[in-house]
């Protein structure tokens, strides 16, 4: 068949849409009630709707100028690709990831038509972050031509027929048997068109023209891979001739005398004329009224209801039927009301803290298009990590995604699709409002705010709109405002409004705030104004790029603190990568992009298969809705962090690692905390090792279940006493060394068992991602060139003392170690004194090589990874483990693994063991396949070749932060470089 394209619309300004339906509502209509069965994913289940997912023909046109004029489907030589799916993980194109920029020059709103793009001049990015003009070779504003066909029998094809896209990057123009429908543009919003007149029995042949960008491409310069194609489902509707069109509810709220009721309205548009029946069903209640839809539009009020609220700790739902003579809509709805009073955000009332993520569509293999499997597995993650609340960064998500989140119970604040960094960045002077503050822009700013609360209205698990990310601020974000809040009672969220006057709308937002500004946020102190008269939002906060986030339990302290403080999203659920058939993961730069930001995109709690790192654990950990403290004795503080579920939905189980074992149900009130006496009712026989291996400290581990699934939802662990140093027996004096054993001027070794490193003293760390301050900075860095001057080994009768110099660019210091001959072995005491210069040290560690062969590692101390400033989520216990467990497999290798308050670690060939114990404070251990200077040079995952066993043990490592993208880690976990520090334990073999 052929088509004359068309070659306009996506470039012309003035152009938003072409002949698409307005927007309304996202549900799914069925023939009738009976049909009508509520399914978990029923855009799959009606027998109105057919999905046309699946594969299409795919053309693309790596040349726009080589799209023809007329379009003859014939003639074209089609590839097969899947629908949904971004055509750079379908073998065209490559993955394209850059964060604030965008992929053209800035110059709206022109975008590339036919030419070669470029040159693209940016503010930063060049060498050294720079400005700086970049000339991209054999980058266009390619098209990507999809077709397929579906069949109509005579009785459909007499009949009305929608189409819907639910996601296509960047533009649609949309052809239906040798005519153009319409063009559409906004890719993450929903287009839909009216294909009847176009439709016919028999075979239908659709095409859809996708270009990579379009003038709405200046309005979603999000940090994320660059993507493009029809990557969400595509819904074929048909039209029943009293079928309905939109539906919203209305509900009000009333508290009367502790009574709560609602009222409930039904807002109707059907297609034509019609009685309409209105059923709301559930949890005992039974509701019908019906109504005459007059030119097309019916309220039914449904009147007061006695209703289970619907919150994300009790998401009660009832259904809604909507009945016609034609058509059935049974959608689930739930009665909440989310508001601002004052400082505070109310949820029914009561004032609730988000326990929040920001979420992408992202996925591994195929970029922006997620299934539904991979959606439901995404929201019962948030379940699982007691993360209550997802902002749904930065554009309307799959609304598959909101019906789960309906029906799990997780807040949403659902945002749109609007983002434009790039405005900031591509032009000097940097201007954040640039397009923002551009009257012209608005109509376009306009349609994303409509589609965005249009789509969504039914759901109730939405509690806020946010206009966007990203953006600044200015007349179009104000406009924006108007228009949701004239269609909704929701408040409206954009962070964006704190680079304008205005500085912030219903609620206040920052990201990556430091916890002083939260916290003068919260005494209502802060210097934007603004800020102190209405309830904030981290709307960003502990960025989870690579090892981390640290620190995160210092702001939960502020937000529980204060009640204007709503709580945060952390940034982010899942690393974005691409996962490549050989195992492979790969980057921003790795596809030779010609600008990129390397793995800034890397920076989830999730690795991209989903897999929790260990910053999962610490959001979990902090999130967790009971709370224990020690108050002395046997009393124990519990708060319950929750604000609608009484702690005796929980049980509590006391361990002490004596043995002692306690049952606690307790009925702390929401939001309240309340002391317990708490003794050890019974007690477990516990193995009580000897000598080097008993456990020196008391400790009490508090496991919190949910009564009704038995499932786990926290387990905290709480020191009692601290460790008691070794005792005098083991480390009398001796009179000479162990056999086997040496102490030169590189320290000691052990024959046959271990060596020192070859950088025995460590310093530093290999770089986190955390460790590069986004704002400047590489506390590492300054550490790496290290030389030791040996000044002198001094030797006695069973003592060895060796004195060296570690000289750095900017630092110097003395290290001496002196060696001890003992009972139980040698007894090693490293001191360290500062020379020469200031600021953080970042460790104080030494290392010993042993080979492969000694594999297997017994430690008691903390069981996972652990620094000082993320470390409650683990527990100190005996671990068992092999050397690949000791390091967490991040994208970009970098320090990881590191073990806190540890007594002892014995590493073992299966035939020898060797001991490190600690004498008289715990250290921090790190057990690595690799030395710290060989992990520095590796940027994947495959680098990650072995070369031995290196033991580390560490009187202390600084904490991590999130100075990637926010503030680095806080004082209280640095170490200052001119104290003196001291590492003490014990070596023994066997
Ligand atoms: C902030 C963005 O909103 C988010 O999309 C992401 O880029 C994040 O940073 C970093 O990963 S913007 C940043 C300049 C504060």
């Amino acid at each position: 068949m052929r088509y004359v394209l068309d070659r306009a619309a996506y470039c012309d300004a003035g152009v938003i849409a072409e002949n698409r339906l307005p927007a309304r509502s996202y549900f799914i209509p069925y023939p009738d009630r009976a049909e009508a069965v509520p399914a978990a994913r029923r855009r799959y289940e009606s027998p109105l709707v057919r999905c046309l997912s699946g594969e299409w023909d795919f053309r693309f046109y790596p040349r726009p100028a080589e799209l023809p004029d007329v379009l003859d489907t014939e003639t074209v030589a089609w590839d097969r690709v899947a629908v949904p799916g971004c055509w750079q993980f379908q073998g065209y194109d490559r993955p394209f990831y850059v964060d604030e920029r965008y992929q053209f020059p800035f110059d709206p709103p022109r975008i590339p038509e036919e030419g070669p793009v470029g040159p693209v001049f940016s503010l930063i990015g060049g060498e050294g972050g720079r400005p700086h003009v970049a000339h991209p070779v054999g980058e266009y504003n390619f098209a990507g031509v999809y077709r397929r066909t579906f069949d109509l029998d005579e009785r459909e094809a007499s009949v009305g027929h929608v189409i819907s896209f639910l996601g296509v990057a960047s533009c649609l123009d949309l052809y239906l048997n040798g005519r153009h429908v319409g063009y559409a543009e906004g890719s993450h919003n929903t287009a839909e068109f009216d294909i009847a007149p176009c439709q016919r029995a028999g075979t239908n042949e659709l095409v859809a023209v996708v270009r990579r960008w379009c003038t709405g491409s200046y309005l979603e310069c999000q940090d994320m891979f660059r993507n493009n194609g029809i990557f969400r489902d595509v819904l074929l509707r048909e039209v029943t001739p009293s079928g309905i069109w939109d539906v919203g509810v209305r509900t009000r709220r009333e508290e009367r005398a502790s009574r709560v009721r609602y009222h409930m309205a039904v807002d109707l548009r059907l297609v034509a004329e019609s009685t309409v029946r209105v059923t709301l069903l559930g949890h005992g209640l039974e509701r019908v009224a019906e109504a005459h839809a007059d030119g097309c539009r019916a309220t039914v009020d449904l009147g007061e209801l006695d209703v289970l609220e619907w919150t994300a700790e009790t998401p009660h739902l009832y259904d809604l039927i909507l009945e016609t003579p034609t058509e059935c809509v049974r959608e689930r709805v739930g009665f909440r009301e989310a508001r601002v009073d004052g400082r505070r955000f109310l949820v029914n009332g009561r004032p609730v803290k988000l326990h929040g993520v920001n979420h992408h569509d992202t996925s591994p293999t195929a970029g922006y298009a997620m299934t539904p499997a991979e959606i439901e597995r995404d929201v019962l993650l948030c379940k699982s990590h007691n993360i209550d609340t997802i902002r749904t960064s930065h554009y309307p998500p799959d609304p598959y995604l909101l019906e789960l989140c309906d029906e799990l119970g997780v807040y949403v604040i659902d945002e749109a699709d609007l983002e434009t960094h790039g405005a900031l960045v591509g032009k000097f002077p940097a201007r954040q409002n640039r397009l923002t503050n551009d009257a012209r822009w608005e109509a376009r700013y306009l349609d994303r705010a409509e589609r965005l609360v249009e789509r969504d209205k039914l759901r109730t698990c939405v509690i806020m709109w946010s206009l966007g990310n990203e953006a600044g601020g200015g007349c179009n974000a104000d406009a924006m405002y108007g228009l949701v809040r004239s269609r909704s009672s929701l408040p409206v969220h954009y962070e964006g409004a704190i680079h304008s006057l205005r500085r912030a709308y219903d609620v206040g937002s920052e990201m990556y705030s430091t916890v002083e500004r939260v916290r003068s946020v919260g005494e209502g102190r802060s210097t934007t104004r603004r800020l102190n008269d209405r309830p904030y939002l981290l709307c960003e906060y502990a960025h989870a790029m690579g090892v981390g986030p640290g620190g995160i339990e210092d702001y939960w302290r502020q937000i529980y603190a204060f009640d204007s403080l709503m709580g945060g999203c952390v940034w982010e659920m899942a690393d974005h990568a691409v996962l490549h058939p050989d195992g492979r993961y790969t980057y921003g730069g790795d596809h030779g992009e010609w600008e990129h930001d390397g793995n800034f995109c890397v920076d989830g709690i999730l690795y991209p298969d989903r897999t929790p790192s260990t910053g999962a654990r610490v959001v979990r950990h902090c999130y967790r809705p009971l709370r224990v403290r020690h108050l002395g004795g046997d009393f124990f503080m519990v708060h319950n962090a929750t604000s609608f579920t009484s702690g005796e939905a929980f049980s509590l189980r006391f361990e002490w690692n004596d043995g002692g074992v306690a049952e606690l149900s307790c009925d702390v009130a929401p939001l309240r905390q309340q002391s317990y006496l708490v003794r050890p009712t019974s007690s477990v026989a516990r193995e009580l090792g000897e000598g080097l291996r008993r456990d020196r400290s008391r400790r009490v581990t508090v496991t919190v279940r949910r009564r009704d699934t038995g499932e786990e939802v926290s387990r905290e662990q709480i020191r009692l006493s601290e460790m008691a140093p070794l005792g005098d027996v083991l480390l009398a004096r001796d009179a000479a060394f162990p056999e086997g054993c040496e102490v030169t001027g590189e320290g000691l070794a052990v024959a046959g068992v271990m060596a020192p490193a070859a950088t025995p003293v460590l310093l530093c760390r290999a770089e986190t991602d955390n460790d590069r301050y986004l704002s400047g900075g590489r506390p590492m860095e300054r550490f790496y060139d290290c030389r030791r001057e040996v000044l002198s080994v001094v030797e006695g009768e069973g003592t060895a003392v060796v004195t060296s110099r570690l000289v750095f660019p900017h630092h110097r210091f003395v290290c001496e170690d002196t060696y001890e001959a003992v009972a139980a072995g040698v007894l090693v005491t490293s001191r360290l004194h500062c020379e020469r210069g200031r600021g953080d040290l970042p460790r104080f560690g030494v290392c010993y090589r042993l080979d492969a062969s000694w594999d297997k590692v017994e430690y008691l101390g903390r069981n996972g990874e652990s620094y000082q400033d993320m470390c409650e989520q683990t527990q100190v216990e005996r671990v068992s483990c092999r050397v690949a467990d000791m390091t967490e497999p991040n994208i970009r290798p970098q320090e990881s693994g590191n073990r806190m308050d540890c007594q002892y670690v014995i590493v073992s060939n299966g035939e020898k063991n060797v001991q490190l114990t600690a004498v008289d404070r715990p250290f921090e251990l790190a057990v690595k396949p690799y030395s710290d200077e060989e992990l520095r040079g590796m940027r994947h995952r495959e680098d990650e070749a072995r070369s031995g066993t290196y033991v580390t043990v560490q009187a202390f490592q600084m904490g991590i932060g999130s100075g990637s993208c926010g503030p680095a880690t806080r004082p209280e976990y640095r170490f200052d470089c001119r104290r003196d520090y001291e590492l003490r334990y014990l070596v023994s073999w066997e």
